[in-house]
Parts: C-alpha cells; structure tokens; sequence
C-alpha cells in the first residue's frame, strides 16, 4: 500500500472510530440519539478498512480483523474516554463504563494485527489480568471520590450552571415561581414582585409550539441586549440569568436579584422580544 491510501485509509477508519465513539458516549451519558453520528462514523469505517482491503494484496488482512476492531475499538473508546469525562456527574456509571472500555481496547488490539494467531493466552492473561486489577481499581477509588462531592451531581444538565446558587439555597428557604411562556408572545404573569436577596427557584412552563426562553435581567440591560441582538442578528447567550425551554417542557433557573427596583424578563428568540414578549419584577429592598 502507498503513502497516499494508507494515509486516506486510515483516516476514513479513525474517523469512522471517533464518529462512533462519541455516538457511544452521547448515548450512555447524556441521553441524546446519535444514531445519525453513529451511521455516518460506520460509513467511514467502512470506506477505509475497503480501501486497505483492497490495497492489501497479500491477504494479510480480512474482512473479520478489520470489522471485529472497528466494532470494539469504536465502542470500546467511546466507554473508556465517555467514562473517564463524566466522572464528576455520573460516578455510578462510569464505575463499570471504565473498566469495560478498557477490556474492549484490549480485544480491539487482539483484533488489528491478528494478535490472536500470533500471541499465547497465558501472556495475554497475565496482562490483562494485572492492568485489568489497576483499572478497575483506578475505576473505583475515582468513583468514590466524586460520589463524596458531587454537590449538585443529581440533575447532571444543569448542574454546573446551578451549583452555586443550589449550594447556597441548601440552607436557606426557595421561594418557587411559576412563569408560563406561550406563543402570543406573552409571560404569565407578566409582571410579579421579589424580595431583594432571596433565592428563587423560576419554574418556566413553555406551553407553545416554538422555543421560547427566559432572561432576566435589569430593564435596561434588557432592553440594550435587544438592541444589540438586532444589530448583531442574534448569537446564543448562556448566562446564569437566562434559560432557553423547549416546546411542551418545562425548566428551571435559580436566581437572586441582588439589588432592588426596575427588573425585566424577556424572550430573546428572533422576533419575539419585538412581538412584546417581556415583563416586569419589582423588586423590593432588603429589610
Ligand atoms: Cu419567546
């Protein structure tokens, strides 16, 4: 094979590999689908174990060398690096995800160079065996540690924007305040009242068919914010102050005003500030 397809060939596999991985590692953490990501990384795979099929005349390799690794390398990656990310959010899952990426690196290798007719099962053992006991080991010491201090590991989405606040709120009272949002454009209520200081929980119902968010801030930072969005066409903003809610869902944004007076709400998705999707909270001084 030449410099040309085996640099070709070897892309398109790794390529196909990370595509797959990151499938894995969507799937097992966050819950999102990836079966698209996922198709297209066994597309690529594809392609680049024909083309070293191909340009291996020899017949050193074989279909079941090159898809037995493909399958266990991508999916063993996908656990192993997926694992090794989420610890601090999901100890419980990367405790076994871990180890078990690590043992499908292990056959995957086995697989890529025909290992297996070429290496003993007793030095194979010994080494499985002894990394395997310092993975798992590893695994465990590291779950153990982020179960201890997770803070706010319970609701992995939000948890990094919230921690703080949710920390904080642990000891004091939450005050809950349910805010609908719909498309007429319109925050029910549209105008309510908070006391400086305190911590609040906005529950924001979105009971419309399109996207619509909550950002809150002083009336007039919001009213600058939406001018620059006009002039700049948009940009996503992902503050502590705002949170975006998907059609027929509901989320959550704790929040504090830290000084009283003129505060505003507001829906920044194109148009629907313009349509009048604003409010008002009046927020009184600490006594
Ligand atoms: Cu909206």
């Amino acid at each position: 094979m030449n410099f040309q397809t085996q640099h070709l060939a070897t892309l398109a596999k790794y390529a196909g590999i990370s595509f797959i991985a990151g499938a894995v590692n969507h799937g097992m953490f966050s819950e999102q689908r990836s079966l698209l990501t996922a198709a297209i990384g066994v597309v690529f795979y594809l392609i680049g174990a024909a083309m070293e099929l191909k340009a291996a005349h020899d017949g050193s390799k074989s279909w079941a060398d090159l898809l037995g690794f493909g399958i266990v390398a991508s999916i063993g990656l996908g656990f192993f690096t997926g694992g090794l990310q989420h610890f601090p959010d999901s100890p419980q899952r990367s405790l076994w995800v871990v180890p078990l990426g690590f043992f499908l690196s292990l056959l995957a290798l086995y697989f890529s160079q025909a290992w297996r007719s070429r290496m003993g099962f007793k030095p194979l053992a010994i080494y499985t065996g002894s990394t395997g006991v310092l993975v798992i080991a590893g695994a465990v010491f590291a779950a153990s540690y982020w179960s201890d201090n997770a803070g706010g590991g319970h609701d992995h989405a939000h948890s990094h924007d919230n921690a703080p606040v949710a920390a904080a709120a642990d000891t004091a009272t939450i005050r809950n305040v349910v805010i609908e949002v719909n498309d007429n454009m319109r925050f029910d209520p549209g105008t309510w009242q908070a006391q400086q200081g305190e911590v609040l929980r906005l529950i924001v119902v979105n009971t419309g068919k399109v996207k619509h968010e909550l950002v809150v801030g002083q009336a007039q930072e919001l009213a600058e914010h939406a001018k620059s969005m006009r002039q700049s066409k948009g940009g996503h903003h992902h503050h502590d102050n705002a949170v975006a809610v998907e059609p027929g869902q509901s989320a959550i944004l704790m929040f504090t005003f830290d000084k009283a007076g003129e505060w505003g709400m507001a829906c920044f998705e194109p148009g629907h500030y313009e349509a009048g999707m604003k409010g008002s909270v009046q927020v009184k001084p600490q006594t």
